[in-house]
């Protein structure tokens, strides 16, 4: 276990002078080794010259550990500090599935996946869901124009993470080239009710990032992994998503359709459940494509309480 304390005297007596004090924290008793080895491992980069009971100091870091031996299981260690982010922050690459996609084209694929980022100084809180691209020796994704070992940060923090309220989100990137120059854009729904779409030079474009979730509104919305197909063929892809509500609202989601710039094309609200009183959502991935042979599109979906649907996409 990790206790915060204020273990300050005792740290005081061994040498504090001119240091910033933020946290401190005490583990304590029996503990598992493993457990203790993590958090230890974390910090250990930051800390110079520890060797069995002592302090030792450089700007940011200090520590102090008793190990009573590598054997034994039960020890006392403290860390403290003005922790940087790049050490409090870190991805959890669990909820959103890999892809792998040549983003620059040059002929070498890359492997994308968006992360849940948590502060994981306190009690592991996320703060936003970003995306990451690393090349396949796992190093980050860096050429002439474009530098991804500093990924995109604070894209939005999440309306709601318990699925008893709403739903889980499902971050899956989509990795494909939007406006058609040769370059890859990745796309993916966020917790944060919108759907993000980042350019390899870290930015979100025109109308990128779409408010899926109105704050106007008094419920949440939620939008599936986006499906991309050049519907008109003009070389310019167009985005569709579903959506869901927080359970307790009753209100159907929709099907959203977008240009490549993030502009609201069409929309529908999904019918209503077969079980009176519940709302209507789709959660899963819509499909785009031709059925039944009339040389259109159709959007598939697969919906939570009425089967599936299918809609003609007619153009304007
Ligand atoms: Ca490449
Ligand atoms: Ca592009
Ligand atoms: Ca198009
Ligand atoms: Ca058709």
């Amino acid at each position: 276990m990790l206790y915060r304390s204020n273990y300050l005297k005792r740290i005081v007596n061994i040498n504090l002078t001119a240091f910033v004090l933020q946290y401190v924290y005490i583990m304590a008793g029996t503990i598992n080794r493993s457990t203790f080895l993590m958090v230890w491992r974390v910090k250990y980069e930051k800390i110079t010259g520890i060797s069995g009971c002592g302090g030792s100091f450089n700007l940011d870091w200090w520590c102090w550990l008793n190990w009573p031996g590598a054997d034994q299981r039960s020890g006392f260690a403290f860390f403290m500090g003005n922790f940087p982010r790049a050490e409090k922050y870190r991805p959890n690459f669990a909820s959103g599935s890999s892809v792998i996609a040549d983003v620059n084209n040059d002929g070498v694929n890359e492997v994308i996946v968006t992360g849940n980022v948590y502060d994981c100084e306190d009690e592991y809180i996320s703060k936003y869901i970003g995306p990451f691209i690393f090349n396949g020796d796992r190093s980050r994704f860096k050429d002439s124009r474009y530098n991804w070992e500093s990924a995109p940060k604070d894209s939005g923090l999440p309306l709601e993470e318990d699925y008893s309220v709403i739903e889980h989100i499902q971050p899956n990137p989509k990795v494909i080239d939007l406006d058609g120059d040769g370059e890859k854009e990745i796309l993916y729904s966020s917790y944060d009710g919108r759907i993000h779409c980042y350019w390899l030079d870290k930015q979100e474009h025109h109308n990128w990032p779409y408010e899926v979730s109105d704050p106007e509104k008094s419920y949440i919305e939620f939008s599936s992994v986006p499906e991309m197909v050049d519907i008109d063929q003009d070389g310019l892809m167009e985005i569709v998503v579903s959506t869901w509500t927080n359970k307790q609202s009753g209100i159907n989601g929709r099907v959203l359709l977008f240009d490549h710039k993030g502009n609201l094309l069409a929309q529908i609200e999904l019918p209503d459940s077969f079980h009176k009183g519940q709302g209507n959502g789709a959660l899963a991935c819509p499909l785009v494509e031709g059925i039944d042979n009339d040389g259109l599109y159709e959007v598939v979906v697969n919906s939570v309480n009425s089967g599936f649907i299918a809609y003609d996409i007619e153009q304007n």
